[in-house]
C-alpha cells in the first residue's frame, strides 16, 4: 500500500488534535508526518501513532519539503495566506476553514454526498462547516429521492463549535464567572447568534448553512433559511429540520432511505423515547436522524432531528474522510 507524506496545520488546537485521533484511528497510511501551527504553539509537542513529535511554527517555507496533504484548521486568516503556498508547491490542502468555501474554483466536499465534485481540484479542496455537514448527510438521500423544495434550519450548537474559548465560557459560566468568548453568559442560556450578524440580519454561521447546501447539493433554486442557536452543551450540534419536498412520499419508505443512507445512523423510536442526543453523539463519527415525521402544514413535509458530534463528523472526520477519497482516486 502506499503511504503519504501528510501535515496537520494547527495541530494544537481543538480540531487539530482531532485530526490527528481520526488519522491514528482510520490507520491513514502516513509516511512522514509533520505538525505546524502558529509561533505561540511552536515546540511544544504532539504525540502520533505512539511516536512525539515537535510542533513546527508555519512559514512561507513550511511546503519546501515533500508532502502529498495538508489539513488546515489555524483560522481563516492562516488558510488565505498559506494554503496558496502549499498548493503552488504540489501539496492539495483540505482546508477547514471558510476562506474558500465559496470560491468556484475550490471544490467542497462531503464525501457521502459529493464524492465526484473533488475531482479536478487546484490543490485546495474545502470542508464545509461543521453546522452544514451533518445537515446535507441526512437530506442527500432524501434529495435524490423526492427532489426538495424548501429547507427551515434551527440549530442547537455546542460550545465546543468556537472551540477551547467556549468550553471555557461554558465552564466559568457555570460557576457565575461572566463570558469572554460569547456577548452574554452560556450558561444556562441559549443564544440566537453565532458568528457575526450581516446587513441583512443573518449571522455569518446562518448564511453559512445556506450557500454551502445549495453548493454541495448543486442547486441554486433551493429555497433556504436558518437559524443558528448556541446552546450550553459541550460537544455535538442538534439540528431541527424541516423539508419540503417536490413529490409526495411514504413515511416508512422514507425512513428506510435514510437507514440505508451513507454515514447515517437512524434513531427513531418515540415509543421507546429513543432519538438521536448530543452526548450519544458524542466521540462518534456518524450523523444520528430520528424524530421523523409528516409536517402537516404543507403538502409534502417532514421534520427530522439530525445530531452528529461537530469536531468529528463536523471537522475532523470529515477533512480525513476527504483525504482518503483522494488517495483512492
Ligand atoms: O460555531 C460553530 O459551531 C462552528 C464555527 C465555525 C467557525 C468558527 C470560526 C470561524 C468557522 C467555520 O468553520 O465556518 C470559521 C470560519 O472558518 O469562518
Amino acid at each position: 500500500m502506499n503511504k503519504y507524506d501528510v501535515a496537520v496545520v494547527g495541530a494544537t488546537g481543538m480540531v487539530g488534535r482531532m485530526f490527528l485521533k481520526v488519522l491514528e484511528e482510520k490507520q491513514f497510511p502516513i509516511n512522514n508526518f509533520y505538525a505546524f501551527a502558529s509561533s505561540k504553539s511552536a515546540g511544544s509537542k504532539v504525540t502520533f501513532n505512539g511516536k512525539e513529535y515537535v510542533v513546527l511554527e508555519l512559514n512561507e517555507n513550511s511546503f519546501d519539503r515533500h508532502i502529498d496533504i495538508a489539513l488546515f484548521s489555524a483560522g481563516g486568516e492562516t488558510s488565505k495566506k498559506y494554503s496558496p503556498i502549499a498548493a503552488s508547491k504540489g501539496v492539495v490542502v483540505i482546508d477547514n476553514s471558510s476562506a474558500f468555501r465559496m470560491d468556484e474554483d475550490v471544490p467542497l466536499i462531503v464525501p457521502e454526498v459529493n464524492p465526484q465534485a473533488a475531482k479536478g481540484h487546484k490543490g485546495i479542496i474545502a470542508n464545509p462547516n461543521c453546522s452544514t455537514i451533518q445537515a446535507v448527510v441526512a437530506l442527500k438521500p432524501l434529495y435524490d429521492k423526492y427532489g426538495i423544495k424548501r429547507i427551515v434550519y434551527s440549530t442547537y450548537q455546542a460550545v465546543s463549535g468556537t472551540g477551547v474559548k467556549g468550553v471555557t465560557d461554558l465552564e466559568e459560566g457555570i460557576k457565575g464567572n461572566a463570558p469572554k468568548a460569547y456577548p452574554h453568559p452560556i450558561a444556562y442560556n441559549c443564544l440566537p447568534q453565532i458568528d457575526t450578524f450581516l446587513e441583512n440580519g443573518y449571522t455569518k454561521e446562518e448564511m453559512k448553512m445556506i450557500n454551502e447546501t445549495q453548493k454541495i447539493l448543486d442547486d441554486q433554486t433551493l429555497r433556504i433559511t436558518a437559524t443558528t442557536v448556541r446552546v450550553p452543551v459541550y460537544s455535538g450540534h442538534s439540528e431541527s429540520i424541516n423539508v419540503e419536498f417536490e413529490k409526495d412520499f411514504d413515511i416508512d419508505e422514507l425512513k428506510q432511505i435514510l437507514e440505508n443512507g451513507p454515514g447515517i445512523i437512524l434513531q427513531d423510536d418515540p415509543a421507546n423515547n429513543v432519538y438521536p442526543l448530543a452526548i450519544n453523539a458524542a466521540g462518534k463519527n456518524e450523523v444520528f436522524v430520528g424524530r421523523i415525521r409528516r409536517d402537516y402544514s404543507v403538502e409534502y413535509g417532514i421534520n427530522l432531528w439530525v445530531v452528529a458530534d461537530n469536531v468529528r463528523k463536523g471537522a475532523a472526520t470529515n477533512a480525513v474522510q476527504i483525504a482518503e477519497l483522494l488517495i483512492r482516486a
